[in-house]
């Protein structure tokens, strides 16, 4: 078959090049795998990625493996290529014991500090503001790490992309936003989803460098991304990047794709980032006939010998010190007394009193809000912290209550403890989206 896609290898090497072809073909072949248990009744519920898998391996090859990615439910790719052993990837869709949830949930919805990979929120927007809140820690440490964040154009129209953008530019934190622009959010055609050619053109409104990528085109996605998160290292910025694609198969197995017209499918079908990319290396000598058998055997044996792991595992045997170990940290409880020379202050003063102290005794303990830096808040706790502690750490936001506890909680994911001021107790509930 003559490629469809038009490759330009740029320089890259063959081993580059074999690589970024077998990372796309394990995601491709345990896919495969999953039809047929599902077809079985092995596996319950599946979101494919196929036709979809340049992204997730050119992102992540792009990115070094100390850098958090934030990936999306078709994203497999991103998990096989930090190369997570496959048996706990299957035992986690089987509920199993080592899975990352340890059998609290079957799907994506988990992460992994040691692959530094935190998996999708299905609220879908919120991990944008997650990613924030990581790009802020990598700053603030000065570690210049790029943070990647997946979300699909259909979580683009939610409120949360808008403020995780904002907040991202006004404080040029290093986030990649990844869009896959696949062509339907369940049935809903971009047609229906937004209302301008690019997303990529959103960019210009947050005042954000932004790039439209083929998503289908390996070499492109791999080369560009590098070029773009090898600049943001050395100079800190968020970058908007729309990838374009095709969902090829229906949102979840079971709803197929009756609503999606001939003419697309066939379309994109010609566009298989696979597919095009083997026949583009055979036609250059990059690889064989021989070492396609090869590369495919390899990944088909493990795939066999990880899934027989996950299978004979024990079924889960939930219990209550586990469940409980697992959510609270043990500590040791000390009593402190109350010391003699104790005075009645107002609450207000006390909130402001305590968190002083605290900023003075955890030197990388942050404080954002709305107000709260040179004006001091609405209630004047935070007054006179910016001279104390410094702008990094008592930080103004924009009126933006999800982004910014989403932010917190990316703050803590790597290793950073922030306090959140809410200007007035009822706007916590447009925080709720996390
Ligand atoms: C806030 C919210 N509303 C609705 C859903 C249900 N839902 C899950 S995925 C999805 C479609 C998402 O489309 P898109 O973002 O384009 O990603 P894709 O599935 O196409 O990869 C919907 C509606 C959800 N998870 N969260």
């Amino acid at each position: 078959m003559q490629p469809y896609i038009k490759y330009y290898a740029n320089g890259l090497s063959t081993d580059i090049l074999r690589q970024l072809y077998t990372n796309m073909l394990k995601p491709r072949l345990i896919e495969e795998k999953m039809l047929v248990l599902l077809r079985q009744g092995k596996i319950s519920k599946w979101f494919s990625g196929i036709g979809q898998e340049a992204i997730a391996v050119g992102v992540t090859m792009a990115l070094h493996p100390e850098e958090y990615i934030l990936p999306m439910h078709r994203n497999l790719g991103v998990f096989t290529t930090r190369n997570v052993p496959l048996y706990k990837l299957f035992s986690q869709w089987q509920g199993k014991a080592s899975g990352f949830t340890k059998g609290r949930d079957r799907s994506f919805h988990f992460g992994t500090q040691y692959y530094k990979i935190v998996g999708m929120i299905s609220h879908l927007g919120p991990q944008l503001g997650v990613a924030d809140g990581i790009a802020l820690a990598s700053k603030l440490k000065a570690k210049k790490h790029v943070t990647a964040v997946f979300t699909g154009e259909g979580g683009t129209s939610e409120g949360d992309f808008h403020e995780a953008l904002n907040v991202a530019s006004v404080w040029q934190l290093p986030v990649l936003f990844c869009i896959e622009n696949n062509g339907y959010g369940l049935s809903t055609p971009t047609s229906e989803q937004y209302n301008c050619e690019n997303l990529a053109d959103r960019g210009v409104g947050y005042g954000m460098e932004s790039h439209s990528i083929d998503g289908n085109n390996i070499i492109e996605v791999y080369t560009k991304v590098a070029a773009i998160a090898d600049s943001i290292r050395i100079n800190p910025r968020p970058v908007l990047i729309e990838f374009k694609t095709f969902r090829i198969r229906g949102h979840e197995e079971a709803s197929g794709t009756k609503y999606v017209p001939q003419d697309l499918m066939d379309a994109w079908a010609k566009k298989d980032p696979l597919e095009n990319f083997q026949s583009y290396l055979k036609e250059e000598n990059v690889i064989d006939k021989a070492f396609e058998v090869e590369i495919k055997t390899r990944i088909v044996h493990e795939i066999n010998e990880h899934l027989e792991v996950a299978f004979n595992e024990e079924a889960i045997d939930a219990n209550l010190i586990n469940e409980l170990n697992d959510v609270f940290k043990p500590f040791e409880y000390k009593h402190i007394t109350c010391k003699s020379n104790s005075k009645n202050i107002r609450f207000v003063d006390a909130i402001s009193e305590g968190l002083k102290q605290s900023m003075a005794r955890y030197n990388d303990l942050i404080i954002m809000g709305q107000d709260i830096a040179d004006y001091g808040g609405v209630f004047k706790i935070t007054e006179g912290f910016v001279k104390a502690f410094g702008k990094d750490r008592v930080r103004n936001t924009p009126i933006c209550e999800s982004a910014i506890v989403e932010t917190a909680m990316g703050l803590s994911i790597a290793g950073i403890k922030s306090v959140v001021e809410m200007q007035f107790a009822d706007f916590v509930s447009s925080g709720f989206n996390l």
